[in-house]
């Protein structure tokens, strides 16, 4: 467990060179599984950032800086993430809605989905009702993916929802939700089909939905 600790350090102090070093070697090495890294040292440390700007400890660079640190390191991930999946599963539009530019969660559910065998079309952040609309309308999409991370910007999703429903698109793919705000209970109050508050439990309702068809 202590082994990758330099991981976990490197992304809270914002260091991206340590993080890319350490996660190279822990590949080269190839006895630890990409998604510990993930679970046990870079989100935990996320999240300890998190806290600390929570308490004025740290500020924007901060958080700046560690996510640019996590980022390095999931690109070295990535390869490994995504697997050799031969089945087609399906296609999966992703954004992070309008107003939030935070990527890093939503990214790594793309990869992982992508991993999987889905063809993930990727937004971007900060993505408009507009936008989201006219991809769904001129892709044959399976679903619509939509990450919010902050309180202020999770209320978007709804609007999405409501103008697929007046366009007359709502109908024709399933949509899925998710971020740390996100709950199962916010996901039914406005109408999406699924939730999920992981990359690993994202894939399997991905899969779920896929099933339970459109
Ligand atoms: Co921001 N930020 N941030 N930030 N930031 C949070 C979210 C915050 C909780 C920090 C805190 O106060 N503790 C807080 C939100 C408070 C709230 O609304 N309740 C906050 C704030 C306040 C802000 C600003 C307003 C700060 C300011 O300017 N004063 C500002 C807003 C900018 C904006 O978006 N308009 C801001 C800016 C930023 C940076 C740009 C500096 C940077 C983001 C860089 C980037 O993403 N490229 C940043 C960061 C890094 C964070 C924290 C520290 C880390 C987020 C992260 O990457 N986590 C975050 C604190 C925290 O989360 N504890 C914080 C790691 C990632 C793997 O987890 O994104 O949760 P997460 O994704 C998970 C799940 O949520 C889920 O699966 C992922 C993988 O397991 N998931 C999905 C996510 N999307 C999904 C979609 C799905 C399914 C699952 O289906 C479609």
């Amino acid at each position: 467990m202590e082994k990758y600790n330099e991981l976990y350090e490197s992304i809270l102090h914002g260091d991206m060179g340590g993080a890319v070093k350490v996660t190279e070697k822990a590949i080269a090495e190839g006895e630890v599984d990409p998604k510990s890294l993930i679970d046990d040292y870079m989100t935990p440390a996320m999240e300890e950032v998190g806290r600390r700007f929570e308490r004025q400890e740290a500020f924007v660079p901060e958080l700046l800086m560690a996510g640019r640190a996590m980022k390095g390191a999931l690109e070295i991930l990535k390869p490994a993430l995504q697997g050799q999946s031969s089945s087609y599963l399906g296609r999966i539009v992703m954004g992070t809605v309008k107003g939030d530019l935070h990527d890093i969660g939503k990214n790594l559910v793309a990869s992982m989905l992508e991993g999987c065998g889905f063809e993930v079309i990727n937004l971007g952040t900060d993505v408009s009702t507009e936008k989201f609309v006219e991809v769904v309308r001129n892709n044959q999409v399976d679903i619509l993916g939509m990450s919010a991370l902050l309180t202020t910007t999770m209320s978007y999703m709804k609007e999405v929802i409501e103008a697929l429903k007046a366009e007359g698109l709502r109908d024709r793919i399933k949509i899925m939700v998710g971020g740390a705000p996100v709950t199962e209970e916010f996901a039914r109050q406005i109408g999406a089909d699924g939730y999920s508050d992981n990359a690993n439990t994202a894939v399997a309702l991905a899969k779920q939905l896929i099933r339970n068809g459109n």
